[in-house]
């Protein structure tokens, strides 16, 4: 695909696009939904009924991604290459909590819901790294309130992140391409209508066929790892 026909692209990404890297996705058969409910580990009602059960749940993710052979595949390299040869403007929003994009190389990177290898305090929503040791009681590093921190995660019910930037680039498109997303999440699954209504060319790449495939100009269906290689060529 001639991608320096155009001048500014937003690529959105999913689960899908790490699940080749070995990390699961949430809706797919083995999915992280199957095993726990979202409304226990994913909403702030669920981490205040029972911090102990979100904080594992995200620690095991975290053991997982760190002692585990987690590393980003092709279609992250892909799209870090991307972003260095591009001429025009480039942004990468993620709904992934992992780090493969920057690991890969990726700059121009937003976190829309959170990254897993962060805390955040409720109170200042300041951001720090998290620490292995860290529990719920934990002294919170700004305002030394103890059990203060949260993991750094937005739930559902919370605002994502960066909205301001995603949106002012997303009326500015004239490309936007979604890879690995099921579109079932808002708003990130409102994010193609948006680019739509200012006449971006859109995209999408999925193994399968996600909720919002029919608002887009072109599929491109199979493993990222090998399409997105091949239409950022
Ligand atoms: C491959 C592949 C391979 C596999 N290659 N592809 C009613 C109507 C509309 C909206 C709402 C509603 N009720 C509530 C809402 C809002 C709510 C929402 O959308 N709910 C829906 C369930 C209906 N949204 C929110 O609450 C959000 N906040 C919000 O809306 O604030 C108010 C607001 C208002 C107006 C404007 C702006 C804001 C917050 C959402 C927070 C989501 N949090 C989670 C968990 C935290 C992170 C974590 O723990 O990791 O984020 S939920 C989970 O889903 C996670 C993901 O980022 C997110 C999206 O999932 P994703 O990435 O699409 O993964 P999957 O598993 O669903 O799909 C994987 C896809 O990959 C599949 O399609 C596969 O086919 C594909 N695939 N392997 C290519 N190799």
């Amino acid at each position: 695909m001639p991608l320096n026909q155009y001048k500014k692209i937003v690529v959105l990404t999913g689960a899908g696009v790490s699940a080749e890297s070995g990390i699961r996705t949430f809706r797919d058969k083995d999915g992280l939904w199957e095993k726990y409910k979202l409304e226990d580990v994913a909403t702030l009602d669920g981490y205040k009924r029972d911090p102990a059960l979100v904080l594992d749940f995200y620690n095991k993710r975290r053991q997982d991604f760190c002692t585990g052979d987690v590393k980003p595949n092709a279609a992250h390299y892909a799209l870090a290459e991307l972003e260095k040869n591009f001429d025009g403007e480039f942004l990468l929003v993620t709904q992934n909590i992992d780090n493969l994009h920057e690991q890969a190389g990726s700059k121009n990177v937003i976190h829309m819901h959170g990254e897993l290898l962060k805390a955040r305090c409720p109170q200042t929503n300041q951001v720090i790294n998290w620490v292995d040791d860290m529990t719920e009681n934990d002294l919170c590093h700004c305002c030394q309130y103890p059990e203060n921190l949260r993991p750094h995660i937005v739930w559902f019910g919370e605002m994502p992140l960066g909205l301001d930037i995603i949106y002012h680039n997303l009326s500015q498109a004239d490309l936007f391409i979604a890879i690995g997303t099921s579109g079932t999440v808002y708003p990130a699954a409102g994010f193609v209508e948006e680019a739509k209504s200012v006449g971006a060319y859109s995209v999408e790449v999925n193994l399968e066929t996600s909720e919002i495939h029919s608002h887009f100009d072109k599929i491109e269906q199979g493993k990222a790892t090998q399409v997105v290689p091949h239409i950022v060529d």
